[in-house]
């Protein structure tokens, strides 16, 4: 192999690519592939899955057709799809020009939502070229990132870590309960670093499993699918969040100051399109009734990030609750946006958000999530790098969000091994930059404290 950084152009040809279906989390297939170049490098990457989608994200491609394996919900096609259409436009080009790459391979697509390819297959493709080329070039991946995200040709000299919002409550469709709330999240925004904010959420993450099981009994610390606990004798999200504030200040920790707290109502999800309301905790409230709950919220408990408050399709909901509550907390778009620059632009034109969350599958490349990225950071949008709920142990997150310095990452609750192999990786880099001592790394807390 040449020296590092004197990588001959040929060593960064793509030799081959090929794919293979692998499980989630959820035990449901999901695209794997691998990328090898010239030289002998080997890159693997995965693509997620989420459950609570967004109506106009990129479509995950899944064998529908054939329900006699996985009940329907096999990925061979998208595998084969990597195997011949993809294969046959990126095998001979190089793996160091990922807008290109990502280009040809969109452009092979032909649709906005990469309906004909599977963004399953063209995530898991885009980031293992990512990662090949990093490895060739003899740097990490997210300061191969960090170049890409900021078109420049070495690695900027401050870099930032995210706050952690970790998700210690799962409900909606993460869960089988009976909390329309999809994710009551913990911030350690007081933390001097990631590594303190990772120890201080498992804290109050363990601190409250001795809570809800004393005072509720076993069954309150069942999972769901993102690690946090999926209490289902609660009913209502003044219970959970007051159970939360007394797992932070047992811990010793003072709300608002040392953890502040996010919400993901991932409302688009307990809207009844029958009745023009939204059905949460046994009540039914219409548009203007939900806004004054959450004030009354916020009012109540240091949220600072609220997600999905509405349902995707009612931008003007979003503009009034920003109108609102922004300059205190964090309106962040998820569904209504999909990652995708040109809606996110629109909301900003509307007002509709001030913070955005981006995922990589939910517009199938790298190159599209980055130019998502720096629509948001243009306006100074809060930026949260989030994983799916459906995940596998691969954590190219973790290097997405340094690379491109989000102020938060979501990967779900301090546990299970795909969650918290995202936070392990940050921490990671944390140590590894405290050993190199340059570029300098910070911890980044002030996006959440509007
Ligand atoms: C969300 C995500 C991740 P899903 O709504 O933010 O937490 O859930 O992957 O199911 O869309
Ligand atoms: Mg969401």
């Amino acid at each position: 192999m040449d020296v590092i950084g004197v990588m001959s152009i040929d060593g960064c040809v793509i030799k081959s690519v090929r794919a293979r279906e692998i499980l989630d989390s959820r035990g449901t297939p999901t695209v794997e592939a691998e990328v090898c170049t010239n030289s002998g490098i080997k890159a693997t990457a995965s693509t997620p899955s989420g459950a609570s989608t967004g109506k106009h994200e990129a479509i995950e491609l899944r064998d529908t057709n054939d329900m006699s394996r996985f009940l329907g919900r096999g990925v061979l096609r998208a595998v084969t799809n990597v195997n011949e259409k993809i294969a046959s436009i990126i095998v001979g080009r190089s793996c160091d020009n990922q807008q290109e790459l990502d280009g040809l391979v969109s452009e092979a697509d032909g649709t906005e939502n990469m309906g004909i390819l599977g963004a399953n297959a063209t995530t898991a493709v885009s980031m293992a070229c990512a990662k090949a080329a990093a490895k060739i070039r003899g740097i990490q991946l997210y300061e191969h990132i960090s170049e890409l995200f900021n078109c420049t040709e070495s690695p900027k000299n401050v870099m930032t870590t995210p706050v952690p919002l970790m998700n210690i409550v799962n409900g909606g469709k993460h869960a089988g309960s009976e909390l329309a709330l999809q994710e009551f999240m913990i911030a350690p925004v007081g933390a001097r670093n990631f590594s303190e904010a990772v120890r201080m959420g498992s804290e109050i993450y363990h601190e409250l499993k001795i809570i809800l099981s004393n005072r509720i009994g076993k069954t309150a610390v069942n999972v769901g699918d993102e690690g946090g606990f999926a209490p289902a004798p609660i009913k209502s999200t003044e219970a959970v969040l007051s159970y939360i504030s007394d797992a932070v200040e047992k811990h010793g920790y003072s709300l608002g100051s040392d953890v502040v707290f996010g919400i993901d109502c991932a409302a688009s999800n307990f809207w009844n399109h029958d009745t023009e309301h939204y059905h949460i905790d046994g009540k039914s409230l219409d548009t203007g009734e939900l806004l004054d709950y959450y004030r009354f919220l916020c009012e109540l408990y240091p949220i600072k990030i609220i997600e999905d408050p509405f349902r995707e399709d009612d931008p003007n909901s979003f503009v009034q609750i920003t109108s609102k509550l922004a300059g205190k907390t964090c309106i962040v778009g998820d569904d209504i946006f999909v990652s995708h620059s040109a809606r996110i632009d629109e909301g900003i034109k509307l007002g509709a958000a001030n913070s955005v969350i981006i995922k990589v599958n939910q517009v199938g490349s790298l190159t599209r999530a980055l130019e998502a990225s720096r629509t948001a950071s243009s306006k100074s949008w809060t930026i949260v790098a989030s994983h799916r709920s459906g995940e596998t142990t691969d954590d190219w997150l973790a290097d997405f969000a340094v690379g491109i310095g989000s102020d938060g990452i979501k990967s779900g609750a301090p546990a299970r091994g795909e969650r918290a192999a995202k936070y392990n990786r940050i921490m990671q880099i944390e140590e590894s930059k405290y050993e190199l001592s340059l570029p300098k790394l910070v911890f980044k807390s002030n996006g959440f404290l509007k």
